[in-house]
């Protein structure tokens, strides 16, 4: 791993030290919190669509700047968590990346505004008496605001006990660069942990399977969306190679219902080619190959309440057993 400059060895340096460390993105559902990680990067790396709960993981990505590295952690929205065991590893997801987070970036949807809900995940981010990490209220979505509403939802923001609170448009850009150029004097001197041509830890099958899932939430209407998974099987160059290089995409998208694989197909398959044509000109935009994408849909019951499919979906983490993860579900 490569290490931050420092200065020239035994002569005093006034160059500025560099600082790296972990930023957690928290916020209700639908706030623009994937939105922002993707505007700061220049790149995709976190899904985006209208419906709430889109993210279900800790998606890290990795700005870089000259005298710092800030590493993002995007989170899933805190919700009030259902009790399958797969919305509880959601929330529980959120807080645990808060927690490794030297400072949190809390999103206020300005539309909304600052809510009771938000109120209790706030107390529970900074428990009195518990580590104290910096926190910044991030009012996003401001270019959806006429200028006398966006003082009065900055107003109700200024009762929070915080470091600043910063009204930005994760859409538009407004503000992004002043709400980055505040987290370097929140971070610790570090060393560069990620090198600097790489973005995101998340592997490609990943990514690729959020593609996959993002364009069934932009495709199916009302609560359908909530109720499926993407399980990516093949993920690999044509075997054996033909005259074209191309690559084989599969994947499985697990269903509760019967009555949900028929709506996911559609009419003699309508819905799953459209799914399928939109999420694999985005793959072969982002891997700049051909790709064949086979789709299949299975009808698994209950696929949110299986621990061992939970983690082989990587909707769940190590700590999840911890007193902490037991409280975390346990808001509102
Ligand atoms: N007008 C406007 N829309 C925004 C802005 N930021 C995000 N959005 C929209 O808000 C919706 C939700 O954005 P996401 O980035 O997916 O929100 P999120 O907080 O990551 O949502 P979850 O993953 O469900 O927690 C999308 O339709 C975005 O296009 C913004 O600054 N302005
Ligand atoms: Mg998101």
């Amino acid at each position: 791993m490569a290490q931050a400059p420092s200065g020239t060895p035994g002569k005093k340096s006034a160059a500025t030290p560099f600082k790296s460390g972990f930023v957690a993105i928290a916020g209700q559902p639908n706030t623009g919190k994937s939105t922002f990680l993707n505007k700061v990067l220049g790149q995709k790396v976190a899904i985006v669509t209208p419906k709430a709960q889109t993210t279900r993981t800790r998606i890290l990505g990795v700005c870089h700047r000259p005298n710092c590295q800030i590493i993002l952690l995007d989170t899933p929205g805190i919700h009030r968590p259902g009790a399958s065991l797969f919305n509880q590893a959601m929330v529980r997801t959120a807080y645990e990346a808060c927690r490794e987070g030297e400072i949190i970036l809390y999103f206020v949807d300005a539309v909304r505004g600052i809510n009771d809900i938000d109120r209790t995940i706030l107390e529970r981010l900074q428990p009195a008496g518990g580590k104290a990490r910096p926190l910044l209220l991030v009012l996003n979505k401001v270019d959806k605001l006429a200028e006398p509403v966006l003082f009065a939802r900055l107003q109700a923001l200024a009762e929070i006990p915080c470091r600043a609170v910063v009204p930005i448009s994760a859409m538009t850009g407004y503000n992004v660069d002043h709400l980055l150029a505040l987290l370097p004097d929140y971070l610790p001197e570090g060393p560069r942990y990620f090198p600097e041509d790489q973005w995101t830890d998340q592997p490609e099958q990943f990514f690729a399977a959020e593609v996959i899932r993002e364009k069934l939430f932009l495709h199916l209407q009302k609560e359908l969306p909530y109720s499926l998974a993407v399980k990516l099987h093949k993920f690999q160059p044509r075997q054996p190679p033909g005259d074209k290089e191309m690559w084989d995409v599969e994947a499985t998208i697990l269903v509760e219902r019967e009555s949900q694989k028929a709506i996911v197909i559609g009419q003699k398959g309508s819905m799953l080619k459209q799914v399928g044509s939109a999420a694999r000109l985005e793959l072969e935009k982002l891997f700049t190959i051909p790709i064949f994408l086979k789709l299949w849909v299975r009808v698994r019951k209950e696929w949110g309440e299986d621990a061992v499919l939970l983690r082989d979906l990587g909707y769940s983490s190590p700590t999840h057993n911890s007193e902490d993860a037991q409280e975390d579900v346990a808001f509102g």
